[in-house]
């Protein structure tokens, strides 16, 4: 791809739209950001930016700087029906994603992870495995590290293990990892894509370009991944947490095995035993990451001695504190109601949950039964709180805290020693905090500072 003197905007300007342009501008691209936010709001970017020679349009997006362009490459944040980038589709510009611009020159394999949840946790494990084995290993994407920052280093060797969004997928082209997995899909960001079954099916696009020769991991105990197996072109391999698979990773007396082929030796990995993250939805995680590291040859002992050395990663029912005898958990990256449900169900009872921010069309009604089992108390924070208390009216005892800050104290004032506090809010951030990792690192201060 030539893009010497191509003129080349940028939508968005955060991390993904920073490092394209910069990237972009680095190939000789004649490059523009457009970004909603103000100046005054990009005070801190608009200087490197023009110093690197890119000019800036600020405040919104202006149809005439679209239609002026070679190519757009849109941030993962900027829906595709954005007005001005669906007239330049119509105009028969091509628009792609960051994704798709750095795997254009992305040297080496790509071990792509998609999923509503988990595919942090299963991302991390897999580039541990790979780099414990001495596999040259990169790892990037939706998990904070745009992909087009792994161009530099990468060389043909080189695995590039990528958590990839359904917001990243709906902008790609050739886009061809050599192993796929899809964790689970369960309702998520239906504001964005209008309904679960487009959601469904940018999922799906991780694959789209892939053939034989190609791996696509698939969890046998979710319906819907279930059913993407038909429209496949590669190699499908299942993981299960419940049952044996033909092909793939699955636990069997205890043990997670691997079988490479259908009828073939099943072979141990490790006791189940012997992993250290909590909840029956990181099992899952663990047996999809067996597979990925398996279908990459990394062998059996050592993926046993990577995973048994792999804890929590930060968000992500991450043990902040016990005080008292209540332990206090963030999983701030719970996102979603599955999410959600994944974490309540990783504990027995006694569970303080502190759920609410910015709703995604979600139904929180689906927790209903969940929680009456398991949980004390609801405290419910930022704008998504009065639909919440609406539709789990007379379930549990609710609390209307309003701020991190109110449901924190609350939480811990109620709470009795065996209990459990858990930051698992079902929604995203942006109404009340910049993301999840800083709603997160808020609720770890606030625990923190409890007396
Ligand atoms: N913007 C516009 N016009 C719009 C919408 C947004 O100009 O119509 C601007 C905003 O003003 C802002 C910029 O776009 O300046 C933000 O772009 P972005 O939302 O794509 O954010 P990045 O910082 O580039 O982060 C993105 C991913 N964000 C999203 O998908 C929303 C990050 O995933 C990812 O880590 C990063 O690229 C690197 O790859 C975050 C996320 O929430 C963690 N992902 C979702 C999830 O996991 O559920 C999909």
């Amino acid at each position: 791809m030539d893009l010497k003197n191509k003129r080349v905007l940028v939508v968005g300007l955060g991390k993904s739209g920073l490092s394209a342009a910069m990237f972009l501008r680095a190939q000789g691209a004649r490059v523009t950001v457009s970004d909603s936010r103000s100046a005054v709001a990009l005070a801190k970017e608009i200087p490197a930016l023009l110093e690197a020679g890119i000019m800036v349009e600020s405040g919104g997006h202006g149809l005439l700087t679209f239609r002026r362009q070679d190519l757009i490459v849109i941030s993962p944040g900027v829906p595709m029906d954005t007005p001005e980038v669906k007239q330049v589709v119509a105009f028969g510009l091509t628009v792609i994603g960051e994704l798709e611009l750095a795997s254009r020159y992305l040297l080496g394999q790509v071990v792509a992870i998609t999923g509503s949840n988990g595919k942090t946790t299963t991302t991390t494990l897999v580039g541990k495995i790979l780099s414990d084995a001495g596999v040259p290993t990169q790892v990037g994407g939706n998990i904070g590290l745009p992909v087009i920052d792994l161009v530099a280093k990468s060389t043909p060797e080189t695995v590039n293990v990528l958590e990839v969004s359904s917001f990243q997928l709906e902008t790609i082209e050739d886009f061809h990892p050599r192993i796929a997995v899809i964790l689970n899909i369960t309702p998520d960001h239906l504001d964005r894509h209008g309904s679960f079954e487009k959601y469904v099916a940018a999922k799906e696009r991780i694959f789209e370009r892939q053939g034989a020769g190609d791996a696509l991991v698939l969890n046998g105990d979710d319906r819907v991944t279930q059913m993407s197996a038909a429209r496949a072109k590669s190699e499908v391999f299942w993981f299960s947490g419940t049952k044996a698979v033909r092909r793939g990773a699955f636990v069997r007396d205890g043990v997670i095995v691997w079988v490479e082929k259908e009828g073939g030796v099943t072979e141990p990995i490790m006791p189940v035993s012997e992993v250290h993250l909590k909840g029956a939805h990181n099992i899952e995680n663990v047996l999809a990451a067996v597979c990925a590291a398996r279908l990459a040859k990394v062998s059996a002992e050592s993926i046993r001695a990577s995973v048994a050395t792999f804890t929590a990663v930060e968000h992500r029912l991450e043990l902040v504190r016990k005080l008292n005898g209540v332990e206090f958990y963030n999983d701030s990256k719970a996102t979603n109601v599955d999410a959600t449900m994944k974490a309540v169900a990783s504990f027995s009872k006694g569970i303080h949950l502190i759920l609410g921010g910015k709703d995604k069309d979600s139904n929180y009604g689906t927790m209903a039964e969940l929680l009456k089992e398991r949980v004390k108390a609801v405290y419910t924070i930022g704008s998504a709180a009065e639909k919440i208390e609406r539709q789990l009216h007379g379930v549990v005892k609710m609390v209307a805290a309003g701020t991190m800050q109110t449901a924190v104290t609350e939480a811990a004032k109620a709470a009795a020693a065996g209990d459990v506090v858990l930051l698992s809010p079902a929604c995203s951030s942006f109404d009340q905090f910049e993301n999840y990792e800083h709603r997160g690192r808020v609720f770890r201060q606030l625990v923190d500072e409890l007396i």
